[in-house]
């Protein structure tokens, strides 16, 4: 069997390899995170597919603990995990509760699929959210618009969702139909990897089955009566497609709090970011000040008042939680 294009197909590439030493290279052997369980992970490497401890020899901090999609070097004989490689992608966020503990999601994502329904799910605020988030993090975003069978107003949709960002890529399917999934196999080439993204009951599940060409996923009925599924899917795992693409389903990719997110929102909102930037005042608030760029704007019909209102409450969403951050004593990043 040939290592190197089994590390490929698993998305291996000289981002990794440049960080394994010589001395690592000797002792250890890389393995890709497959699926996280309680205490154990499933790894998967050059001819090589087992189970091994979750945690590592030494540990430095909050984001050191393995995540789907994580690459590992582990020892090749006792296949002990001795480090995490650096992410090109970290999904994470915040958990309820008072300690707040830092949820790793998914590592490693190149793509992401934004799935939502061509129904009431529909809602520009929460994809531009997703947006920003997939611009914080560092991944290509794919808005995926399912459940085109139950509407006739399908081209609203896309236009709608084309419109939130410059040359976003926007595809409608039947997510039960293969065919129309066919044209996301190409988003999602050999060695890539894609997570899904998006609302419960939007049809995430139902893509993952399609595009694998089998139903061994457990998708939900939706409720008749609210439209809404019943939070289905509930392990971490990666799925192999036919073509070669990686696909992650998590549970923790529904909902997102923005954090730490300025690049995101500049990138969503960069009418309006360059504009502030006009702004007579540097600290201008964009309310009564004299010399707003942006109250200009709005005035000239050049920005709407509610596209404005929503960049303002991911804004005010990214500095709370950017602050509490700041204030932790040994918080992270
Ligand atoms: N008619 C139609 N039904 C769909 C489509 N996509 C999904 N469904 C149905 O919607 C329901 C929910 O789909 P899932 O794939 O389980 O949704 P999910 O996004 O994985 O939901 P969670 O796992 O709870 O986050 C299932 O009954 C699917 O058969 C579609 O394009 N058209
Ligand atoms: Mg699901
Ligand atoms: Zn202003």
């Amino acid at each position: 069997m040939n290592r190197q294009s089994d590390l490929t197909a698993l998305g291996w590439n000289a981002f990794y390899a440049d960080q394994v030493s010589p001395e690592e290279a000797r002792h250890c052997v890389p393995v890709r995170v497959m699926a996280v369980h309680r205490g154990e992970i499933a790894v998967a490497g050059a001819g090589l597919e087992r189970t091994v401890p979750s945690h590592l020899a030494s540990s430095r901090g909050e984001e050191d603990r393995p995540a789907v999609g994580d690459w590992l070097l582990i020892d090749h004989e006792t296949h002990e995990p001795q480090r995490i490689l650096d992410r090109a992608s970290l999904f994470k966020r915040r958990s309820a509760g008072a300690h707040r503990r830092v949820q790793l999601i998914a590592a490693n994502v190149d793509t992401v699929f934004i799935v939502t329904s061509c129904d009431e799910d529909f809602n520009v605020a929460r994809l531009e959210r997703f947006l920003v988030l997939a611009g914080e993090v560092g991944v290509r975003p794919v808005v995926v618009l399912t459940k085109i069978d139950l509407t006739e107003s399908v081209s609203d949709y896309r236009i709608a969702a084309e419109s939130l960002q410059d040359g976003l890529e926007v595809v409608t399917v039947d997510a039960r139909n293969p065919d129309h999934v066919a044209r996301l196999a190409a988003l999602c080439a050999k060695g890539e990897t894609v997570a899904l993204l998006g609302s419960s009951g939007v049809g995430k599940s139902t893509l993952v089955n399609t595009l694998r060409g089998s139903d061994d996923i457990v998708t939900q009925a939706v409720r008749v009566h609210d439209g809404k599924g019943m939070h289905t899917t509930t392990v971490r795992q990666m799925h192999r497609l036919a073509h070669g693409g990686w696909l992650l389903d998590t549970p923790g990719m529904r909902e997102f709090q923005i954090a730490d997110a300025a690049t995101g929102l500049a990138e969503v909102f960069d009418d309006i970011v360059s504009l502030a930037r006009q702004c007579q005042f540097r600290n201008c608030r964009h309310g009564t000040e004299p010399g707003c760029a942006i109250n200009s704007a709005v005035k000239a019909g050049r920005l709407t008042p509610r596209r404005l209102e929503r960049w303002r409450k991911l804004a005010a969403e990214d500095a709370d939680n950017s602050l509490t951050r700041k204030d932790r004593p040994g918080g992270y990043r």
